[in-house]
C-alpha cells in the first residue's frame, strides 16, 4: 500500500456536495484537509472555488489514480467544454509516495502544484514534510480556510 494525495476542487453546483460526495465514495481515504475557499487561477472569468486535498493509503499506481480522478469527476456530472473553465469537479493526482511519472496525459509529482496555494496550503495541512514553508509562501492565489468537509452540522 502507498500513500497518495489528490486535490479536488469545485465550482459549480452545490460545491459543498459535490465535494462531500466525492470523498466519501473514496475507499482508500485516510484523512481529509480543511475546505479552503479560493481565487480561480486562469481561465475565464467564473466564481470561486472550493478545493481540499484527500490523502490515500493505496494499492493503485498514478495511472489507475487518474482513472479514478476522471471516474470521480465524471460521477459530479462534469462535462469537459471551456478549458479551465468552471466545472463541478476538478479531481487531480497530486503525489504519489515513490513514484515520477512523466507522460503526456499523466505526470506525477502534479507539475503546476508548487505554485497553486490552493493545492499547497490543504496539502500542507495533511504532509507539512512535502511543503517548504518558503514555497507555499511564495505560491500563487488568495485561500481563506472555512473548516472541515463534514463537522457533522451538515451547514455548508
Ligand atoms: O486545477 C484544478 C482546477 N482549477 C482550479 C482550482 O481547483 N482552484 C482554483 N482556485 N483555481 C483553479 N483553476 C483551475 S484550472
Amino acid at each position: 500500500m502507498t500513500r497518495a494525495f489528490l486535490g479536488l476542487g469545485s465550482n459549480l453546483g452545490d460545491r459543498w456536495a459535490v465535494l462531500r460526495e466525492a470523498v466519501a465514495s473514496l475507499e482508500d481515504a485516510v484523512a481529509t484537509s480543511p475546505v479552503y475557499e479560493t481565487d480561480p487561477i486562469g481561465g475565464p472569468e467564473q466564481g470561486a472555488f472550493l478545493n481540499l486535498v484527500v490523502e490515500l493509503d493505496t494499492s493503485l499506481e498514478g495511472r489507475g489514480l487518474l482513472e479514478l480522478c476522471r471516474r470521480l469527476e465524471t460521477a459530479a456530472g462534469r462535462v469537459r467544454e471551456v478549458r479551465w473553465g468552471p466545472r463541478s469537479l476538478d479531481v487531480d493526482v497530486l503525489w504519489v509516495d515513490g513514484e515520477i511519472v512523466d507522460e503526456p496525459d499523466l505526470q506525477v509529482p502534479h507539475p503546476r502544484m508548487w505554485e497553486r496555494r490552493f493545492v499547497l496550503a490543504p496539502l500542507a495541512d495533511l504532509a507539512p514534510e512535502l511543503v517548504p514553508p518558503g514555497v507555499l509562501a511564495a505560491a500563487e492565489g488568495v485561500v481563506v480556510r472555512l473548516g472541515p468537509l463534514d463537522d457533522g452540522s451538515g451547514a455548508p
